[in-house]
């Protein structure tokens, strides 16, 4: 929460001053983006973060292997079948699953990740950034795949997006959304598997209405001391 306070009170800080043109730095928004804690459904869920498979043998889940740092990763392991490619993922919201308020209009949103890739035959990994609306509906994304096996841990970025200006509902709240899933191909011996840590993404939040209520108040001070 450090790094939110610190964000609010940058806000805060160029409102007082009456510099409204003053940049608010991004900070990290991403949720236990190291998956050093456990969710709800127990050691192998990855808190804030939604898992999914596509196939009942595949395997999305918080693991003790192959950690880049701390004590924990996420892991993602997907087979293919007879003319059909499988998937294991890994999604967060920054709304829904982390809590936070909407992305400042006219902000950028970025993401990079540390990512193993022991890919078997056809495996690949892909990864998508994502800023969608209230209704949930895409409305900046950006994606990329990668086809490299690798036994150690690189480094993933996106491009920066730029979060729309507000309009009228649902073009109202913004959120990023975040994916990184490996993909088997459509044929038996098909194996992706990947493993994710140090998920960062960087955006700049909207002000919560407290927050709001405060900087009105700064203002209308620092208005008053000027007279
Ligand atoms: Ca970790």
């Amino acid at each position: 929460m450090r790094n939110l306070r610190n964000a609010y009170t940058t806000a805060a800080a160029c409102v007082a001053l009456g510099l409204w043109a003053c940049p608010v730095q991004a900070t990290v928004i991403t949720g236990n983006g190291g998956f050093e804690i456990a969710g709800s459904g127990g050691a192998a869920d990855s808190d804030m973060w939604s898992e999914f498979t596509t196939a009942a043998n595949n395997v999305s889940e918080r693991t003790t292997t192959n950690p880049e740092f701390g004590s924990y990763a996420h892991h993602l392991l997907a087979y293919g079948q007879d003319a059909l490619g499988t998937v294991a993922g890994i999604q967060q919201n920054s709304g829904n699953d982390v809590g936070l308020p909407s992305l400042a209009p006219g902000s950028t949103l970025s993401a990079s990740f540390d990512a193993m890739t022991p890919f078997g035959p056809g495996g690949v990994m892909n990864y998508t950034l994502r800023i969608l609306n209230g209704a949930g509906a895409i409305v900046n994304i950006y994606n990329n795949t990668i086809p490299n096996p690798s036994s150690v841990y690189n480094t993933y970025t996106t491009t920066s997006l730029i979060v729309p200006a507000f309009g009228a509902a649902p073009n109202d709240y913004y959120v990023a959304f975040f994916e990184v899933n490996a993909a088997a191909g459509g044929f038996a011996s098909s194996v992706s598997e990947v493993y994710v840590d140090n998920v960062s993404i960087e955006g700049t939040l909207v002000p919560e209405p407290a927050s709001l209520a405060l900087l009105a108040l700064g203002a209308a001070a620092v208005t008053r001391r000027r007279r």
